[in-house]
């Protein structure tokens, strides 16, 4: 069209973006040498808060990675989680396209839509698979705790359309996860706020004190890194004595089921094996005892009272909890891996791997020049031997 010959295009539908692509592509901007970039492509290497000054572009980034992902393309899927990643790092907000050339990892099909949005205010390609069906009942299937992405197609490709056609559905079967997921569902899809998160650390904490004294309890997951809102609460459980820690985690199960607010538990056994490590499986789940729970919080137990819409006042809530109990002597692993973000995990194996020769997971940091296993207490330990600086929880949300 004339206006992309004047080099100014304008993406009305999505079948033009490839044109709109190639046009961008062309242009004298983008040949023109681009300074050297201050901002890394490695997250690990980047400080982001929650605040994030670019939400208008990581919240479009992030449904086309999500629609790449439930289409199981993983590649896209990644390139726009790395791209909405950077915009999140920057202090000031993208203006103009002019500034995204001295960005890292921000491909020719980020730009279009970051244009789109300079330009209209939203992404035609984003609001169009955010109205398809699809995506949609994708979306809403695998909100369902136990309903991953394979399970949603299969449901989807049966000709289901709603909860109560999955549920109305003779030919199938429920795992018990996803039973209590449909159970609880109108709780464990609000999110947990902070009062929360710190009611059931006080929960959590006078569970593991009455079984042992100097037991270990931390906070971890996205409330460590400062979010005032979260999906689920995640703790690390452990204990000095070496090979205690699983049998902590049991008895801490047990307790919460006395007290009869064990609404759900999946358990999962230890199969950590020092003698299979570094593990060269790449964002391999750890091997550590776990258990994913659904808890009864009480409005009393919480400061302020619980979150509930005034016609739903049942005086309690169902929670998301995850528990992990690694030996004391692997802890630093397991706090740097579980306090995520994700993206902030994926980069600092991936920076371990390429920059460092170096094999990272929740278990361990290896060396392969030196052939030897680094030994580490603390997260900062970890980031010393990598050559990085530490970068606090809070700046961790990336
Ligand atoms: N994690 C990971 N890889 C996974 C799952 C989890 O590295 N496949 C890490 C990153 C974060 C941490 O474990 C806890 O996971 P979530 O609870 O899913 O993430 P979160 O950051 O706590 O997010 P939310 O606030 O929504 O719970
Ligand atoms: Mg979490």
């Amino acid at each position: 069209t004339d206006s992309m010959r004047e080099g100014k295009p304008v993406a009305v539908e999505t079948r033009h973006l490839i044109q709109v692509c190639d046009t961008l592509a062309a242009s004298p901007e983008a040949t023109t040498p681009t300074p050297v970039s201050t901002v890394s492509q490695y997250a690990c290497q980047r400080r982001t808060t929650t605040k994030n000054n670019n939400k208008i572009f990581t919240d479009a980034f992030e449904v086309l990675a999500e629609s790449h992902e439930l289409n199981d393309m993983e590649g896209p899927c990644l390139a726009f989680r790395r791209a909405a990643s950077v915009l999140k790092s920057l202090p000031w907000t993208v203006q103009n396209l002019r500034v995204t050339e001295d960005l890292p990892c921000l491909g020719e099909h980020s730009m279009c839509v970051i244009e789109e949005i300079l330009q209209h205010g939203h992404s035609f390609e984003v609001e169009k698979i955010l109205s398809d069906e699809r995506y949609q009942i994708l979306k809403l299937f695998t909100s369902v705790f136990g309903v991953g992405p394979k399970t949603a197609e299969k449901w989807y490709r049966r000709g289901l359309r709603s909860f109560s056609d999955v549920l109305a559905e003779p030919g199938i079967r429920l795992n018990r996860m996803q039973q209590s997921g449909f159970l609880h569902y109108g709780d464990i899809s609000r999110a947990v706020s902070k009062a929360e998160a710190q009611a059931l650390g006080n929960i959590i904490d006078e569970a593991v004190r009455a079984i042992t004294p100097d037991a270990i309890l931390t906070l971890t997951g996205g409330f460590r890194r400062g979010k005032d809102f979260g999906h689920d609460v995640d703790f690390i459980v452990t204990t000095p004595q070496l090979g205690k820690e699983e049998r902590l985690l049991t008895s801490v199960i047990d307790r919460l089921k006395q007290q009869g607010i064990l609404l759900y538990c999946e358990y999962q056994a230890s199969t950590f094996d020092e003698s299979k490590l570094p593990s060269h499986r790449f964002e391999a789940m750890d091997h550590f005892a776990k258990c994913f729970l659904i808890l009864r919080l009480e409005d009393s137990q919480v400061e302020g009272g619980l979150q509930t819409a005034e016609e739903d006042r049942r005086g309690w809530r169902a929670v998301r909890v995850d528990l992990v109990s690694p030996p004391v002597d692997r802890y630093a692993f397991t706090l740097l891996g579980w306090s995520g973000s994700r993206q902030f995990e994926r980069d600092l194996r991936r920076f371990a791997r390429m920059e460092r020769r170096m094999l990272l997971d929740n278990h361990a940091l290896y060396d392969k020049t030196k052939k030897e296993f680094l030994a580490a207490t603390t997260e900062k330990d970890i980031f010393a031997h990598l050559g990085l600086e530490y970068i606090e929880p809070w700046q961790r949300n990336a």
